[in-house]
């Protein structure tokens, strides 16, 4: 019997090596299509492990234990649910989650197909939809649809050997990823057909095209599925599940010649035992003190969800937010009675714009260089300067905030400037307090300023050129 089922060679350590150490979420370089790296799996001597899981969580896990693939299992899925494994879920229900696990994980997913969720028609529909959600190999059971989980006594009826062989011929007919491996699954010893009608089946879904026989057992010695290996002369690799046989080893299996070990239902099981102690304890002892050294930290939680790997893509791709724009409402100049109001309608107008933050510096009316050097805007991004009495006009602000310079201005009253050039407008406007000039006008400390080199631009100029 061939250990690997095609004619890839790949000396082992050759190729897995090239694989960068992913972490999830969004994983780009170094992940590959798990099909071919399941191939490629396959071409190495020796024997695979996977083992089951239901949702991408259980994936992780997995893969971080250094398992080589993760089996979707239809027994967890369904528990997972709530339901029973009777074909009670449909198709697009257990591709759902297959998809998500192939998306969270860079070792292949084998997908639990069950019977196939109908006829050959519906396996083929089955295939399209399996290879595009990035699974690596499906594997269907010659189980008649709908199927009852391999352990339940009672009802195993088994398809005929000629439609199970049509319905992998189908799925092979269907691929279009050469890579995608389809394991057909005979369930002749779980029904009780005996290791002849098992060889039988075996050889017959080879000649209909299988990538691996799937050789299911369900008693607690592992004598049958050895005997199984032992005797089928068949090229293609075979899969076990020693689930109910589980005295027996993985080198014991490997020797024997099983390529593939599905360990199909460990971390749903040990997830049952753990969550049921947890709970209990939690209600016995009134509080979670007592079980917190058996459950994993919450950072063990981030850690899983790939939160490293999210703040790294933040960092890159996610621009910081601007800084606020802040204003400066500089006091009316002496004038006739109402200038108040029009001051509060100079600071409504900003606010209406999305100015953020409004000062009112409370001096003297009339001082602007006072104003000035008495307002700090704290750490904003443009500070808009509004004298006189008037409230801007919207296209002049739009403009000003607009403006790359460090100093813009719309007239004598109205200005923006960089958070950075206004500190200088305000060392400026000191100078000329020290001076003995204290009234000095906006347009006249802008000119001060822009004389020192900041870059200057007047947005009323720039909106005639446009015009
Ligand atoms: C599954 O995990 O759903 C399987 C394997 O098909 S078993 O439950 O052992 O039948
Ligand atoms: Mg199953």
């Amino acid at each position: 019997m061939s250990m690997t089922g095609n004619d890839l060679e790949i000396p082992a350590g050759e190729i897995l090596e090239e694989d960068s150490p992913t972490s999830p979420p969004f994983a780009g370089k170094g992940t590959r299509k798990q099909s071919a790296r399941l191939r490629e799996l396959f071409a190495r001597p020796g024997a695979l492990r996977i083992v089951g899981a239901h949702n991408p969580l259980g994936a992780r896990l997995a893969e971080r234990a250094g398992f080589d693939g993760v089996w979707s299992s239809g027994l967890e899925v369904s528990a997972s649910q709530g339901l029973p494994d009777t074909d009670l879920m449909t198709m697009t229900d257990l591709l759902a989650v297959a998809g998500s696990m192939a998306a969270a994980v860079d070792i292949p997913v084998v997908a639990d197909c069950d019977a196939g969720y109908g006829n050959a028609l519906n396996v083929m529909h089955m295939i399209r939809r399996y290879e595009l959600a990035g699974v690596a190999a499906v594997c269907i059971e010659d189980k008649r649809f709908p199927k009852v989980n391999s352990f339940i006594p009672g009802r195993q009826e088994l398809e005929s050997v000629d439609v199970f062989a049509a319905k992998v011929a189908a799925a092979k007919a269907a691929q279009r990823d050469p890579d995608l491996m389809v394991i057909a699954r005979t369930e002749a010893l779980i029904a009780g057909y005996g290791m002849h009608e098992a060889l039988t089946r075996a050889d017959a879904y080879a000649a209909a095209g299988a990538d691996a026989i799937l050789i299911h057992a369900k008693g607690s010695s592992p004598e049958p599925v050895l005997e199984f290996l032992d005797r089928w002369d068949g090229e293609l690799p075979v899969v076990v599940v020693p689930t109910t046989y589980h005295t027996v080893t993985f080198d014991e299996l490997a020797e024997a010649g099983a390529k593939l070990v599905i360990y199909a239902n460990h971390g749903l099981r040990a997830g049952i035992t753990a969550v049921s102690e947890v709970f209990g304890a939690i209600l016995d002892e009134g509080r979670t003190t007592g079980v917190e050294a058996r459950i994993a930290p919450l950072a063990a939680v981030f850690d899983l969800q790939g939160m490293d790997r999210i703040k790294e893509n933040e960092a890159r791709f996610v621009p910081a937010p601007a800084a606020p724009h802040a204003a400066v409402v500089l006091p009316a100049p002496p004038g006739p009675p109402g200038a108040g109001p029009a001051v509060d309608g100079r600071a409504d107008a900003l606010r209406a714009r999305g100015v953020q933050t409004l000062l009112i510096p409370v001096v003297t009316a009339g001082h602007d260089a006072e104003a000035v050097a008495a307002t700090d805007p704290g750490d904003h991004s443009r500070v808009v300067v509004v004298g006189g009495t008037e409230a801007p006009a919207d296209g002049a602000l739009n403009r000003l905030l607009a403006a790359s310079a460090d100093i813009a201005t719309a007239g004598a009253t109205l200005a923006a400037l960089s958070g950075p050039a206004y500190g200088a407008l305000r060392e400026v406007a000191g100078k000329r307090i020290a001076d003995g000039q204290p009234a000095t006008a906006l347009s006249a400390l802008i000119a001060d300023l822009a004389s020192t080199g900041w870059t200057a631009v007047d947005v009323t100029a720039a909106a005639g050129a446009d015009a």
